[in-house]
This record gives structure tokens, sequence and C-alpha cells, in this order.
């Protein structure tokens, strides 16, 4: 039986890398960090009690930014694998805390690397690297492939890029099976709240049900390539899987705006939206209701109106420097991975609207019961 070895199991690529390796029949051991409240909501359908015989998923308190404790999970778990997820991930927040995010997602990096060296690991652990299209930044050249030049565009990206080049150079300087994924955006039903497609398929699911009134965005004209976290997280698997070790660049090869990203959650639900105006002018307004398809989703047709402004621009999402244009080459995966995404944009806006809309549903009837629902931050 392989075991492997997860740094940010509680996050969305986490969670359904776990459930993968488990189907094909590892031993998951994850990396979770201490806080104050539980943070494991994506993996409890995973968790089993670990007194009873034979648990195969098994969770350990840690951090990226401890190496002891790093150095100690490793020896401990002895991995063939080792997936390191783990990051602040929020290219906005990353402006915020820029300090924390070269530690976490660069130095935390090196760490696991050097827990694997210095334990003597270098032959029998293969380590994964999430790197990211934010590595592109500053559009060089698309589709952007394993040779198009870097331009990193903040904190999170520069912090990336040395995650990036530890692993190759561990690679080459140590004869170490390491290996950056170049993963392109991907979402799901459990992707994080404040990414843009998580926040748009919620609050569209909010305003048809008229818990919202306005859905504030950013930059509406950013293009980039979005798929499913389910199909990528075959691809992570299938990067360790190989003879030799290699980068890759894992994407659709189809770019969107979030513009347009808008108008297909809502379309989700039978509302076509309209932008019109520029910049932080621009705004949504609703154009028509699809009676049908509200009354198949048990929504109540009257509830916009026709010309009512859903969706509007404020500057406070702009980021301090921007990434375009992201659409991906991802040819060498097809090629000598041979994998292939199952979902295009279309499946991944179904699936995710479906879900937030049966999240949002729920939180209304418990609303309409008198109990506290939660409140959502951005
Ligand atoms: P999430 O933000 O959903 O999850 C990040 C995970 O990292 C969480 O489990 C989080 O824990 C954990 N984490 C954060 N800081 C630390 C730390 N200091 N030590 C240990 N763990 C930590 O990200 P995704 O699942 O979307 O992404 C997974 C990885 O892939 C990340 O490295 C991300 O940068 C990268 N990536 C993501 C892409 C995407 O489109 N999703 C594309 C390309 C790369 P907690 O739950 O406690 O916050
Ligand atoms: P990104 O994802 O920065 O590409 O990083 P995000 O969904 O945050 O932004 C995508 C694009 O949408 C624009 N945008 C907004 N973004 C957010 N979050 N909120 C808004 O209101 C909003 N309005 C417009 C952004 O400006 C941007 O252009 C994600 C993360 O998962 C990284 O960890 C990962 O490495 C990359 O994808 C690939």
């Amino acid at each position: 039986m392989k075991v492997a070895l997860i740094t940010g199991i509680t996050g969305q690529d986490g969670a359904y890398l776990a459930e993968f390796l488990l189907k094909k029949g590892y031993e998951v051991h994850g990396v979770k960090r201490r806080s104050s409240l539980f943070n494991t909501d994506r993996i409890d359908h995973l968790y089993h009690d670990p007194h009873e015989p034979n648990v195969k998923f098994k969770l350990h308190y840690g951090d990226l930014t401890d190496s002891t404790n790093l150095i100690r999970l490793v020896q401990e778990i002895q991995p063939d694998e080792i997936y390191n997820l783990g990051a602040m991930s929020h290219v906005q927040v990353s402006f915020e805390t820029p300090e924390y995010t070269a530690n976490a997602d660069g130095i935390g990096t090196l760490r696991v690397l050097e827990a694997v060296r210095l334990l003597g690991l270098t032959k029998k652990t293969r380590v994964y690297q999430a790197s990211t299209s934010e590595l592109y930044g500053l559009v060089q050249a698309v589709p952007q492939s394993e040779t198009t030049p870097f331009y990193p565009r903040s904190p999170y990206a520069v912090a990336k890029l040395y995650g990036y080049w530890i692993i190759v150079n561990y690679r080459e300087a140590y004869n170490m099976y390491a290996c950056n994924g170049i993963l392109f955006n991907h979402e799901s039903p459990i992707r994080g709240e404040t990414f843009v497609t998580r926040k748009i398929t919620r609050a569209a699911s909010k305003i048809a049900l008229g818990l919202q009134s306005c859905l504030y965005l950013g930059n509406l004209s950013a293009q980039r390539d979005w798929g499913h976290a389910k199909d990528y997280v075959e691809a992570m698997w299938l990067l360790l899987q190989q003879d030799k070790a290699e980068d890759y660049v894992i994407a659709t090869g189809v770019t969107t705006t979030v513009r347009e990203f808008v108008k297909l959650a809502f379309g989700e639900l039978g509302i076509t939206i309209e932008f019109s105006g520029k910049d932080e002018n621009e705004r949504g307004v609703v154009i028509d209701v699809d009676k049908d398809r509200a009354s198949e989703l048990n929504l109540d047709p009257e509830l916009l109106k026709l010309g009512q402004t859903v969706v509007k621009v404020d500057a406070k999402y702009f980021r301090p420097a921007e990434v375009d244009l992201l659409i991906g080459d991802p040819t060498k995966a097809q090629k000598q991975l041979n994998w292939k995404p199952k979902y295009d944009l279309a499946g991944l806006v179904k699936d995710m609207m479906e879900s937030d809309l049966h999240l949002v549903k729920k939180d209304d009837y418990l609303k309409k019961g008198g109990f506290k629902t939660l409140n959502y931050f951005e």
C-alpha cells in the first residue's frame, strides 16, 4: 500500500486529492493547521475514528512555517509521495500579507524538500509542488506552456516562483523525484468563497432568492482558463507516476472573462444579464427571466425586475498589479500523461450553481425557521 502525505488537506484540492488517493487504495496522511474553530468541513466525510481498525486517513497538526514539525511528520509517516498543496493561496490577500506568504508558500516548499533530504528519503519519496499559472503574470506569450517565461505580478506569485525553482534545483542537485504541476485556475462547489467564481455562484443564488441585492466585483475583463478541481487532482497524481520527474502545464486551453462567467452563472438560473458602462461604472442588468426555468428551480420569477442592476464594480477589488490573460497549453500533459479533463466550463458552472443554489436554499429555510444562519464576509 502506498503512503501519501498531503499539506493543505483542508483546502479545495487537498480534499479532492485525498478522496482520489483513498479510492486508489493509498493510506493518506494530511497536515492540518490548528484553528480555534473546526476547519475540516471539506474532509469530514473521509474521517474515521482513529480507534477503529485499519484507518487509512489520518490527520496531523502542522504548518509549513515549522520545519521541525515537518521533519518529524515525514520521519514518522515515511511517505512514498508528498503533495505540497498548502499555501496562502489568495492573490489579493498576498499583497496584504507578503512576508507571511513568502514564508509559507516559498520557504515552506524548501522545508518540505529539506525534510525529505535530511531524512535520507530522496530515493523513496516523490514530491509534487502546487505551482501556478500566476507565475506567467504579465503576458509574455499565449497560450502559456512549460517554456513560456515567467513574470510574476503578486507577492503570492513571487513566493511560488521560489517554490517552482527550488523544486527544479533539488531535482537537479540531489536527483530527487520532484516536480511542478503548473496548474491554471480550477474551481468546484468547494472552492473558497472569496475566489471570484465561487463569489459569483453564491451571489447569483442569493440574488435569485432575494437574499442579496447586488454583487460587487473588481476587474470584469480579467481572463482565466478555468477547469474543474476534480480533473486537476488526477493530473497531480499522474505527475508522480512517471519514469522521470518533469514539470507540466495543466489547463483546459479555453479562456473566459469574469464578465462572461457572471452571465453563465445567472444563465443557469434562467436569468439573462447584460453589461453596460465602462470601468468602475460598468454594471450588469437583468434583461430577461425565463419563467419555465424559474419554476423548474422553484424560484419566484417575479422577484427580479427587468432593468434591475445586480452586478456593480467596486474598485476595492482591483489589484495593485493584475494578471490580465491566462490561457494554458496542456499539450504536453495530454501527450505524456494522457490527461484529459472531463468537465468543460459549462459543466463546471452547472456543478457549482447546482451546489450553491442548494446551499443557499437550505440557509434560507433555516432563516425562515428562525434559526441563525451563517454570515459570509469577503
Ligand atoms: P485553498 O486555499 O483552498 O487551500 C490551501 C490549503 O493550504 C488549506 O488547507 C490551508 O489551511 C493550507 N495552508 C495555508 N497556509 C498554510 C501553512 N502555513 N501551513 C500549512 N498549511 C497551510 O487552495 P487550493 O486548494 O485551491 O489550492 C491548493 C494549492 O494549489 C495551493 O498551493 C494553491 O496556491 C495552488 N494552486 C491553486 C490553484 C487553483 O486554481 N485552485 C491553481 C494553481 C495553484 P486552512 O484550511 O487552515 O486555511
Ligand atoms: P486568481 O483567482 O487570482 O486567478 O488566483 P481569483 O478567483 O481570486 O481571481 C480571478 C480574477 O478575477 C478578478 N476579479 C476578482 N477576484 C476576486 N477574488 N474577487 C472579486 O471580487 C473579483 N472581481 C474580479 C481578479 O482580479 C482576477 O483577475 C487563483 C488562486 O487559486 C491561486 O492560488 C492560483 O494560483 C491561481 O488561481 C491560478
